[in-house]
């Protein structure tokens, strides 16, 4: 007889869509600002740049996306069009594009060189379009929303599968528009029509991910430092930001996003515990202090350590690091940021190339139906589909790793089991000494990624007790690292 099968735990709360759990295993990936600002020194053009400005002399598309993928990026997003309105590509809807400057006499096409160095080196490519375009005579106007459409369609049809369709939230004000010199308002509520734009998007390219201030699909953080909140939910009360919002949220779309603007920063930046949507975030920031390339930033390039701290800030509480690195005037990546960047991705291989974990024995306080699919070896088998789970009355519940040897640990990671929801609400981390059990660190959330620094502890076994949660656990990873640097 074969044994009853065991039911999986129902989903909790809201759940990712497949795209957005495709999204959460991107973690790190990197932001390219480059563009006429990058030759004025300036870091939101006007609109009025004389598009012969933007001639990088010695452009490699190659040396980027190499050293991104060398570094640990998944993928590069690019600002095809910042607010100043020049298009790094030769769309049929402006004339202020790469097709009138002096760059391989105006026959170049910087997203496509970009999206095909990313597909060389096996990376994604994500696209950001400046919804404000302070060059278009017609900004303001409805002509304007439809070129901006054309120019999405472009976008999304012309080079390949983009992970995500980057939108920011900066709009209105003085510009040049089309010699008019003038301050134009936009009501940002009605403006865009965002949902219909967004279509575009699903339509061709469904397994994007869009990002603005408020989604639909990723949030933006709340700041421009890189640092999720303590704890940062995947999860938010999209109604306290679009209130009076009556539509579905299973849709991902929202009317607009206008109220992401008035909204609490606080409540981006930690989520909301109980909210309707799952909307995780995503931590953008930059390698310098600008967005854009200055040559006076060169001695301001953070350090690999602090590179470290963010990662730790951003991809360590559940959100994905957005680092931005702004191609300089030659069109690569300068030599300092490369530094940066290489030196941070070697400090990651130190700290994650051994995970202790896969040298202990692991058990549980309670399996789900004692089902060898439900137990907690899954947490070891670096297979994102299985978990360890327990009964649906145990959702307080514990895992023991115990080493056949002493162990020197300072880092613990913990991953829930995404189509599952988030489940735990409090858990602690405990070790081993002597007779008793010492904490090693607590909090609360895990969701993707919860990497839990604590004092170097050598140990015989890691306790992880999972102390209150919405249903029982559906953890899907545990791993326990050294970091010998942190340890000095
Ligand atoms: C903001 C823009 O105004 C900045 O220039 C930069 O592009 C940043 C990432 O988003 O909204």
């Amino acid at each position: 007889m074969p044994a009853p099968l065991v039911t999986p735990p129902q989903p909790h709360g809201p759940v990712p869509t497949t795209r957005q759990l495709q999204w959460h295993q991107h973690e790190f990936y990197g932001f390219l600002h480059f563009g006429v600002n990058t030759f004025t020194d300036r870091e939101w053009g006007y609109g009025d740049e004389d598009p012969a400005l933007f001639n990088p002399t010695d452009f490699d598309a190659d040396q980027i996306a190499s050293t991104a993928a060398a570094a640990g990026m998944t993928g590069l997003i690019l600002t095809c069009k910042h607010h100043d309105g020049f298009c790094l590509w030769p769309s049929r809807y402006t004339q202020h594009s790469v097709r009138h400057s002096p760059w391989k006499s105006g026959e170049g096409d910087m997203v496509r060189e970009i999206s095909d160095a990313c597909a060389r080196q096996g990376i994604r490519f994500g696209a950001y379009l400046s919804p404000w375009d302070r060059n278009h005579a017609e900004y303001g106007r409805p002509q304007y929303v439809d070129d901006y459409r054309k120019q999405l369609v472009e976008l999304t049809t012309e080079y390949g599968d983009l992970f995500e369709v980057w939108f920011d939230g900066a709009n209105g004000g003085d510009g040049h528009y089309g010699g008019a010199n003038e301050t134009r308002h936009i009501d940002r509520r009605t403006y865009y029509d965002w949902e219909t734009t967004w279509q575009i998007i699903r339509k061709h390219q469904p397994g994007a991910v869009m990002f603005s201030d408020a989604g639909p699909d990723v949030r933006w953080v709340g700041n421009e430092k890189g640092i999720a909140g303590d704890p940062c939910w995947s999860t938010l009360s999209t109604k306290a930001l679009y209130p009076g919002f009556g539509g579905d949220w299973n849709t991902g779309f929202e009317p607009d996003m206008v109220n992401a603007w008035a909204s609490d920063g606080q409540m981006l930046n930690e989520g909301d515990r109980g909210g309707e949507g799952w909307l995780p975030a995503e931590c953008d920031v930059s390698v310098r202090p600008g967005w854009f390339y200055h040559t006076a930033e060169d001695d301001q390039v953070r350090t690999p350590e602090q590179l470290l701290e963010l990662y730790f800030h951003s991809v360590g509480r559940g959100a994905s690091f957005l680092l931005n690195v702004p191609p300089d005037r030659r069109g690569r990546w300068h030599e300092r940021d490369v530094e940066s960047l290489l030196g941070f991705r070697r400090r990651l291989d130190d700290i994650f190339t051994r995970d202790l974990a896969c040298e202990a024995q692991i058990s549980a306080s309670q399996t789900r139906g004692n089902a060898d699919e439900f137990a907690p070896g899954r947490l070891l088998d670096a297979d994102p589909l299985t978990y360890w789970s327990t009964d649906d009355d145990q959702v307080s519940a514990e895992v023991t790793l115990q080493f056949p040897s002493p162990v020197t640990l300072n880092l613990i990671r913990l991953r829930e089991h995404l189509p599952l929801g988030q489940r735990v609400d409090k858990f602690i981390l405990q070790t081993r000494q002597g007779d008793e059990w010492q904490t090693f660190g607590q909090g609360s959330a895990i969701g993707n990624c919860r990497l839990l620094r604590g004092q170097t502890t050598t140990t015989t076994a890691v306790r992880i007790g999972i102390l209150t949660g919405a249903a029982c656990p559906a953890l899907q990873e545990i791993g326990i690292f050294y970091d010998s640097d942190a340890a000095e």
